[in-house]
């Protein structure tokens, strides 16, 4: 399998985090594309994945598989022991739903202020932008902060007792987060505790270097 990727780019990083907790590493080989550049803007990549985003999944037969919780859910179902997307009817509901939420509410919030209202990927590539729009979504993606503070004050992971996809899409809603100088609230005490936790996993600490190219600085 191939995916395309790059190594500081939050979306990309909740798939290598799947890739890892699911120890899949030596079957992928990661292929680098430059955002910063806009080479996930050309007519080579578009014919791959048409919203023109990473991540992207490449199986041997030459299908693409886009979207991180589509690829997630693909990579989870591969050993037929799901552990990431859950087992029983509820698990798989509260999953689907709490990841959604983190990218409504947070990760895309997030993503939005940042193509809108900062310079964002540079003038070439950020064609279109509306700073009112992408400041709303910051304020958007605060309350969304304090909407998982309340649920890790009643529970141990964003979906309920076990780690799962939902946990990874607010990971990457906080790396986010981090690289647009965003804090989490200091009143959100238990979302930094959740967060701090979720640091030490390995398939978190492990996220850039997996995949980094050898010419990448940044
Ligand atoms: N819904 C998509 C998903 O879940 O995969 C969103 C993917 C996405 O926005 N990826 C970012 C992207 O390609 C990658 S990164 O910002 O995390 O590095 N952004 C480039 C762009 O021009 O939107």
């Amino acid at each position: 399998m191939k995916i395309y990727d790059w190594h500081t780019g939050p979306y990309p990083a909740r798939v290598r985090i799947a890739v890892a907790e699911k120890k899949l590493q030596s079957q992928v080989r990661f292929v680098s594309v430059d955002l910063r550049k806009g080479e996930h803007k050309t007519p080579e990549f578009l014919a791959k994945n048409y919203s023109g985003t990473l991540p992207v999944l490449e199986l041997d037969d030459g299908t693409f598989i886009a979207e991180c919780t589509a690829i997630t859910e693909y990579l989870d179902a591969l050993d037929g022991v799901p552990t990431l997307t859950g087992r029983t009817p509820r698990e798989k509901g509260m999953i689907h739903m709490m990841s959604k939420r983190a990218e409504l509410e947070l990760l895309d919030a997030i993503s939005v202020y940042f193509h809108h209202a900062t310079p964002g990927l540079g003038p070439d590539v950020e064609v279109y932008q509306n700073a009112e729009w992408g400041f709303r979504q910051c304020d958007k993606a605060i309350r969304g902060m304090h909407y998982f503070e309340d649920i890790l004050k009643k529970q141990p992971f964003i979906a309920g007792e076990i780690f799962s996809m939902a946990d990874i899409t607010v990971i990457g809603g906080l790396i986010f987060a981090q690289l647009v100088n965003l804090p989490v609230p200091a009143e959100c005490a238990a979302l930094q505790a959740w967060y701090d936790r979720m640091q030490e996993r390995p398939s978190v600490q492990n996220r850039v270097t997996m995949s980094k190219p050898a010419e990448a600085s940044s």
